[in-house]
């Protein structure tokens, strides 16, 4: 079948792949030249070695990424849905786009499939009278479905084809159009939604429930710090009842999707309130990180802190709503603030604005200064794990402890060995 898969970012990316690898013609459109032209040579902008493997099959099996749409015999839509910080609002304005350009390239008995995570009711009432400017009648003269990817960044290529899928269109006839395209290369089971709203709820359902389950861990934490109990411990052994599954604690909860989607849930809808409360407990761990390291160090005043690791969440490269840029910016706007009192208070300063130096082994970044582990550590008087990187596991306590002025170690999701840290000198913190 001919495919046009509009958007090839990660996802889309991915998508095309997997459809040219099993015997598909893909086209990928994408209005970005150099991502296009980077694909066409070859070099797939991942860091994800199966991803990249994945797509050079594909390319060698005839995918074609291009600046251009065609016409397709379906056509996947896989548009980002940026998120409005102030509104708490999916931006649709990229869904609307791929509609008016699937509108103009749409035929009788075409199909089209949107994967794009989207607030409950995109499909019918956005998507569909934007397609139906192409004068058919979605439906009728084309099939319109949702059909959400669920793929855990870091395990893609694997996530695509084992997961189950959750496929609703916008009558019976979409529905079954969808779940025979992706049958044949799909291992989980696929799920039929009664309809392609409940397919985007479910979409976000899982994410939400993800979001208020670490929540309520986070929460846990510090109830368990008041009574002075290891949180982790106790969670433990709470799960070894048969129906409690409590999932980790952390100094808060990053990337582009569950940091986001529970909040697209209320788009269209004014009662969220546990959903919306654990948003808030979950922004909140920041604070709670800042709170620890204060009482480890006495005072943030004047001190110097490495901040290891800013990507959303371990051995990945992403930094998108991360935990760990948030403490950064906090740290940060404590300096600001030290700044502005003491600017306030006739220009003197009362305390002296904190030295943060950032660590990541994955992360790449413009936007902030990033140094090598040695020079972060080297006379910090505090090191706090932002990113569970399996990497910091190797960091010799010994040669820390050599680095640094401070004894103090803030282990965000309790992967270092507490006991080797304490031996070498360490005030070992966890949440
Ligand atoms: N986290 C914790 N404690 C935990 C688990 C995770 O604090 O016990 C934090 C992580 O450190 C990270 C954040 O949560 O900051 C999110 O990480 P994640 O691994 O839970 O999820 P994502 O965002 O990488 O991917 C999620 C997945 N959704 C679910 O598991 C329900 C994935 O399957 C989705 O496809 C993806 O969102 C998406 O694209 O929506």
């Amino acid at each position: 079948m001919k495919i046009c898969v509009h958007g090839i970012g990660y996802i889309g990316l991915a998508t095309a792949a997997l459809f040219a690898n099993n015997g598909h013609d893909v086209v990928g459109y994408d209005p970005d030249e150099s991502l296009v032209e980077d694909l066409r040579a070859g070099e797939p902008l991942t860091t994800e070695d199966d991803l990249r493997e994945y797509v050079l099959d594909a390319l060698d099996a005839g995918f074609e990424p291009s600046n251009e749409v065609v016409e397709a015999d379906c056509h996947i839509i896989c548009v980002p849905t940026p998120y409005e910080e102030e509104s708490k609002r999916a931006d649709l304005a990229y869904v609307e786009m791929a509609g008016r350009t699937v509108a103009e390239h749409l035929r009788e008995g075409d199909m089209v499939i949107l994967e794009s995570t989207v607030p409950p009711g995109t499909t019918e009432e956005v998507l569909a009278p934007i397609l139906a400017a192409s004068e058919l009648t979605p439906g009728e003269d084309f099939s319109l479905s949702h059909c959400p990817e669920t793929v855990l960044p870091g395990n893609i290529t694997h996530e695509l084809v084992h997961n189950d899928r959750i496929i609703g269109g916008i009558d019976e006839r979409s529905t079954d159009e969808t779940i025979a395209l992706y049958e044949p290369l799909v291992e989980g089971t696929i799920h039929r939604a009664p309809d392609a709203t409940t397919a985007e709820f479910v979409k976000l359902s899982q994410n939400a429930y993800r979001d208020v389950n670490i929540a309520f861990a986070n929460e846990l934490a510090r109830v368990a710090g008041d009574y002075g109990i290891r949180s982790r411990d106790a969670i433990e052994l709470a799960n070894v009842h048969p129906r409690v599954d409590i999932l980790n604690p952390g100094p808060g909860v990053g990337g582009h999707c569950l940091p986001i989607d529970p909040w697209f849930l209320g788009q269209f809808s004014d009662s969220l309130d546990l959903i919306a409360s654990a948003r808030r407990v979950n922004d909140g761990m920041v604070d709670f990180v800042v709170e620890l390291l204060e009482d480890g160090l006495g005072a943030l005043d004047g001190a110097s802190v490495a901040v290891l690791g800013i990507a959303y969440k371990g051995n990945v490269d992403d930094a998108r709503h991360s935990p760990g840029l948030r403490l950064v910016e906090r740290l940060a706007a404590s300096n600001a603030e030290e700044t502005s009192t003491a600017a306030a208070d006739g220009g003197r300063a009362t305390g002296e604005a904190m030295d943060i130096r950032v660590h990541d082994p994955h992360v790449e970044s413009e936007a902030i200064d990033l140094f090598d582990l040695e020079t972060a550590l080297a006379g910090a008087d505090a090191a706090v794990v932002s990113a569970g990187h399996d990497a910091f596991r190797d960091i010799d306590p010994v040669e820390a402890a050599e680095l640094m002025d401070g004894n103090v170690v803030l282990d965000g999701f309790s992967l270092l060995d507490g006991d080797a840290w304490r031996d070498a000198g360490f005030e070992y913190i966890e949440i």
